[in-house]
């Protein structure tokens, strides 16, 4: 069988350009996101493409039990994961902190940090069976500098830069390679979600400059998942040209 790849958050932006990536270059897939038709519909369309097998694995990656039993019920063939992204993520609204709403709040540490989590270990026993794998944790710019209104989703974002430090030292003795991947401002569904469904508001996080497209960011996955066995870039940081850092953005 060829290499397997587990990519979460796979129906929408960054999750599903590398799944299009990685199919593209042979990896079979397995794909992870809540909205199953849309996973239906980039299975059919990547079947018939790439001739690659790939294998919907439909949860909420903040329900740890469905967690569990969906990389358990994966046939025998699937459970030897070479790769595992851990995209799936959110931001919900952006407020002062005294106004922030809780129940963001807790969607944001739920999905961002607890998700990662759980299905990083649902994942590594049969990595650490074999001696070899690599995990990919997709933080942000936002786990760089914390931004005005930020709040609770740069502080999810610096958990996973940390997280990723944590398993990368805990992982070592197991030949596991772990690689933090933070990118600036993308054009995807992200602000959408993040702004509630107002279009307008979504639409002027991108006015006046030119962001990443999900495309860039999947280049970047698929390049860190080349490299040889021996090395590892253990974190890195992508923004567009037209921006610096979380603060710095040249806009026209
Ligand atoms: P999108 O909104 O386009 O995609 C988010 C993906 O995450 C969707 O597939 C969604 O699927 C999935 N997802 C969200 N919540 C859950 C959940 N509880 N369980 C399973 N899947 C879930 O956003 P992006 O592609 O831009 O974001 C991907 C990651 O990149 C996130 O972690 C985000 O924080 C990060 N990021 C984004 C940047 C940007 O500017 N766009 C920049 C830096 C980082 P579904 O709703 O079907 O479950
Ligand atoms: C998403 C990028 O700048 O909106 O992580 O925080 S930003």
């Amino acid at each position: 069988m060829n290499k397997i790849i587990f990519i979460t958050g796979a129906s929408s932006g960054f999750g599903k350009a590398c799944a299009e990536k990685f199919a593209e270059a042979g990896y079979n897939l397995i794909i992870n996101a809540r909205r199953t038709e849309r996973l239906e519909a980039l299975k059919k369309q990547l079947e018939a493409r790439h001739k690659v097998k790939v294998q919907i694995l439909a949860f909420d990656v903040r329900d740890r039990k469905s967690v569990f039993e969906s990389v358990q019920s994966l046939p025998e063939s699937w459970k030897s994961i070479d790769l595992l992204v851990n995209n799936a993520g959110l931001a919900l609204g952006r407020d002062y902190f005294d106004e922030a709403v809780l129940d963001d709040w807790d969607t944001m540490i739920d999905t961002n940090l607890k998700g990662l989590l759980y299905v990083s270990r649902a994942v590594l026993p049969a990595m650490i069976a074999r001696g070899s794998g690599h995990i990919i944790n997709i933080g942000s710019t936002a786990g760089k500098e914390v931004y005005e209104k930020g709040n609770t989703y740069c502080a999810t974002k610096f958990a996973v830069a940390a997280i990723s430090q944590a398993m990368r030292i805990d992982l070592l003795r197991h030949q596991i390679k772990v690689t933090a991947i933070h990118p600036g401002a993308a054009e995807t569904e992200f602000s959408m979600i993040r702004f509630k469904g107002d279009a307008d508001k979504a639409a002027s996080v991108y006015e006046g400059f030119k962001p990443l497209l999900a495309e860039d960011v999947a280049n970047v996955v698929f390049y860190c998942a080349g490299l040889p066995e021996h090395v590892c870039i253990n974190e890195l940081v992508l923004t567009s040209t037209h921006q610096a850092n979380s603060f710095y953005l040249f806009k026209r």
